[in-house]
């Protein structure tokens, strides 16, 4: 048996700990909760039990740029009458204060859903120049879909004739030109022209077109450093350009290249939830977000060498897992169930089967190494950029010219790792089936017309009212609510008044840990018109697209749906919202922003970083709309979250005046059934 650290049970009468019930709706979550308490293992729901959030910080008014601070300049209680004469040292308002704050944290979620997208570039770049075995181009057809936006020829003329120009010539101009939209000295990004003609020319007039990634990321960290732009106006305009070069720049090329190197996702089943690991099988989680290594793990986990070699050390085979947006990635790809979202990953380790874990950037708790330091898992860190200072933590640092090597070392230290489990293996039953993998082409495959424009059914079922509209639900979970309750109550509410939910991210691990990732699921939870189209199609009323960076599928989606016709000529016009009911990460708000200045109307749940700073508020959540025809709101709240979102589709579908055929429709409908009946 591995050496462990003994630990005391954790006494909830001499100290603070979490209740497991009131700390997440999910049975596998509260079993591993007190678990982990009976074993003496602290877990993030004891700490958020033990630690209240700073009541400054959580109104955006606390400013730590300067060493005069850190500022604090909460509201007072009673708010403001009159003149809000509240000042930093040099001088700074409350509406500054926040404004910066915001725009710090919208350039650090650009930048983390950017630089996974400028490594996927690179390693396309290898894969273009044949400098790697191990990475190859899976999906020609996305290579030549996506050729043309980056100004690259698919057809050359010879002695006169077009004919198709050599693919690999194509993958190698394709990969130049998507690695300069970080670094260019002029222009503006590429794919900004993919947008609805009238949102394009929108931000150009604005003047909010992104110039190259990295520069709106340094142009935040340069307007925000002490004493530099005084006018939240103006810093929130930057925070577009930032958020727009993450939406329609990193994270929309991190898509597209993925899907060209690892393969478009379709369709496909699996499950969900911590039952999905093994007692008799090595188990494997993979957590964090950049696929480029867990595409390598998932090949390497299948291959028959690694299988026998499990076999061999007395396991059945190998069962891989993931947590958060790298499990997003390798689910939607191959099938692999993810474990659970972002609160799950301690308590994956918490199972005492996890023979390894392997995480990369992003969402990842420096508290799992004291978790795995009690039981006998392996925790291995893979990314230069994210390291961990226990000593217990091993570092197999991943390079796409030796991938597939380092996957198998990670994949064999695991195996190697089987016997070493101790007596307290207690994995919980608890799992769901669901069916994932969806995208822009599954949709248009799945909801397209077979004659007409490619969206056309669904946007035909929309016009008819059978689907009352479209709502994007995405992000993480936030340990200060109970875990996917509100993503869960929203999604049910949406659904159950016919809004079909196009979910990304921690929310899409929630749904299909809920079961509402199957298309049996439509009867029982959707109203009438939402069941008869997910039932006719044979599609789950939640159609999960993948990862965070993923959100870029949904918005090329709802593009897709203006370009079928009929339902406006820009993304304001339809019938959409968007929201983050559990965000907790600053990816989260540079998600939000560029939702909402692409024209969605987007809330989200727990708080938000800016109501300390009414006028700022104000100018979000109210005058934005006026700039972009998007929003932001705060709900925390999720049934009042998903009647703001309905009230608000139902006002898109009276401005393109299709109220009417909804009521008809649902009308019909109920005559019918009595009909039937
Ligand atoms: O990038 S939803 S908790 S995993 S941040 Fe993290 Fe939030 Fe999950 Fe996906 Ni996105």
């Amino acid at each position: 048996m591995a050496e462990t650290t003994e630990k005391k049970p954790l006494n909830p009468k001499a100290e603070k700990v979490a209740d497991p019930v009131g700390a997440s709706i999910d049975v596998a979550t509260q079993q591993m909760i007190r678990r982990a308490q009976e074993l003496g293992v602290e877990t993030i729901f004891d700490r958020a039990a033990k630690m209240k959030p700073c009541n400054i910080g959580i109104q955006g008014t606390c400013c730590k740029n300067c060493a005069m601070g850190p500022c604090r300049l909460p509201l007072p209680k009673g708010g403001i009458e009159g003149e809000d004469e509240r000042k930093g040292l040099c001088g700074a308002t409350a509406n500054t204060i926040a404004a910066r704050n915001f725009a710090r944290q919208v350039a650090a979620g650009c930048a983390a859903h950017s630089d996974h997208g400028r490594t996927v570039a690179e390693v396309f770049m290898s894969v273009a120049h044949k400098e790697t075995e191990d990475y190859k181009i899976k999906d020609y057809n996305k290579l030549l879909a996506i050729a043309p936006h980056f100004d690259v020829d698919t057809k050359v003329e010879v002695d006169g004739e077009e004919v198709d120009r050599d693919l690999d010539e194509i993958a190698k101009e394709v990969a130049v030109k998507a690695l300069a939209e970080w670094g260019k000295p002029e222009g503006e990004l590429r794919y900004l022209k993919r947008a609805p003609k009238p949102l394009y020319e929108r931000w150009k007039k604005l003047g909010v077109l992104p110039r190259n990634i990295d520069r709106e990321v340094v142009d935040i960290m340069h307007r925000t450093h002490m004493g530099v732009d005084q006018d939240y106006k103006n810093i929130l305009k930057q925070c577009t350009r930032a958020a727009l070069a993450d939406g329609w720049g990193g994270s929309m090329i991190a898509t597209d290249l993925q899907d060209v190197m690892f393969g478009t996702p379709f369709p496909l089943q699996s499950e969900a939830n911590l039952g999905v690991m093994k007692q008799d099988h090595v188990n494997i989680i993979i957590h964090g977000h950049e696929p480029v290594l867990s595409e390598m793990i998932v090949a390497a986990a299948q291959s028959k060498e690694m299988v026998e070699y499990a076999q061999q050390k007395g396991a059945k085979g190998i069962q891989l897992g993931g947590i958060c947006c790298t499990g997003n990635e390798i689910l939607q790809r191959h099938g692999v169930p993810p474990a659970g979202t972002f609160l799950q990953q301690e308590l994956a380790i918490v199972t005492g089967a996890c023979d390894a874990m392997v995480v990369d950037v992003q969402c990842v708790f420096q508290n799992l190494a004291n978790v795995a330091k009690c039981f006998h898992t392996k925790l291995i860190t893979t990314h230069p950029m994210a390291r961990m200072e226990q000593d217990n933590v091993l570092h197999i640092e991943f390079d796409e010219h030796h991938a597939m090597e380092d996957a198998k070392r990670i994949v064999t230290m695991a195996i190697d790792n089987f016997k070493n489990r101790g007596a307290e293996v207690m994995i919980p039953s608890q799992k769901a089936a669901q069916i994932a993998g969806f995208g822009v082409e599954s949709i248009e495959y799945h909801l397209g017309g077979t004659f007409r424009g490619s969206y056309y059914t669904l946007n035909d079922n929309i016009i008819n009212g059978r689907i009352r509209g479209v709502a994007g639900v995405v992000g993480c979970n936030n340990a200060r609510g109970r875990h996917n309750e509100a993503h869960i109550d929203l999604v049910k509410e949406l659904i159950k008044n016919d809004v079909i939910v196009l979910t990304t991210g921690c929310n899409g691990i929630a749904c299909a840990m809920e079961g509402l990732l199957t298309p049996e699921s439509a009867k029982v939870f959707c109203g009438p018109g939402l069941a008869e189209v997910c039932e006719t199609v044979g599609i789950p009323p939640v159609l999960h697209l993948g990862s965070c960076v993923d959100n870029s599928r949904i918005l090329l989606a709802a593009t897709e749906v203006v370009k079928a016709g009929g339902l406006g000529n820009d993304l304001q016009d339809l019938p959409a919202a968007g929201a983050a009911p559990e965000w907790m990460s600053e990816k989260a708000i540079s998600i939000g922003q560029y939702f909402v200045a692409s024209g969605v109307y987007t809330l989200f749940g727990v708080n938000l970083p800016v109501t300390g700073a009414p006028v700022f508020q104000k100018y979000l959540f109210e005058e934005l709309e006026k700039i972009y025809g998007g929003k932001w709101d705060l709900a925390p709240d999720p049934i009042v979250m998903a009647r703001k979102m309905i009230a608000h589709i139902d006002k898109k579908r009276k401005e393109l005046g299709i109220d009417k055929a909804r009521e008809r429709v649902l009308m019909d409908m109920a005559s019918r059934q009595a009909l039937e009946a």
